[in-house]
């Protein structure tokens, strides 16, 4: 069963990225299955985004992935079927780490955000539940059956 949101907010806080500081600057780093709980199998970013337009709007089966806001900022809304949770991504020395099951929308972007995903997996289409419907059966399907 997929934890509450209220649990989920406990167990998926914005995490500080381990950072090195001196007098030339910032260095952060990310070593796979020791600051975040999978090993990367995908990089990609989203940046120049147009017009403010959302993206998101779907959950993940299996997929992991950890989210940082290399540049800008954005609003990261993560849904379980019942209550929603904002995130907001503005700093290169966090990373939102969440697991599959949850619906998500990113909305209000900076003219000047760029956004690092690291992902569990290749890409799969059928990982997705883009349809919104669908998911809400999804997460009722889960709760009566936890094993699925
Ligand atoms: C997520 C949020 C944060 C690929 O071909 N390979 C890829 O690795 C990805 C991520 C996407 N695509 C294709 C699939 C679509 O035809 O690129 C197109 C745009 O993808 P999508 O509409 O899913 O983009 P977003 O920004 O709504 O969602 C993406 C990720 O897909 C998703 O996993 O959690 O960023």
């Amino acid at each position: 069963m997929l934890p509450r949101i209220d649990e989920l907010a406990k167990k998926i806080s914005i995490n500080k990225i381990r950072t090195i500081c001196d007098y030339r600057g910032n260095l952060s780093i990310i070593e796979a299955q020791k600051d975040i709980p999978f090993e990367i199998k995908r990089v990609y970013y989203i940046w120049d985004n147009k017009d403010n337009l959302p993206r998101g709007g779907h959950a993940h089966k299996e997929l992991w992935q950890a989210i940082i806001a290399m540049h800008g900022s954005c609003k990261i809304k993560i849904y379980d079927g019942k209550s929603t949770i904002d995130y907001i991504l503005d700093k290169p020395d966090n990373v939102l780490i969440f697991p599959p099951g949850y619906w998500r929308d990113l909305v209000a972007f900076a003219d000047d955000c760029v956004l690092l995903v690291l992902a569990s997996d290749y890409y799969n289409e059928s990982d997705y539940i883009r349809d919104y419907n669908e998911y809400i059966k999804y997460v009722q399907d889960r709760e009566e059956n936890p094993l699925l």
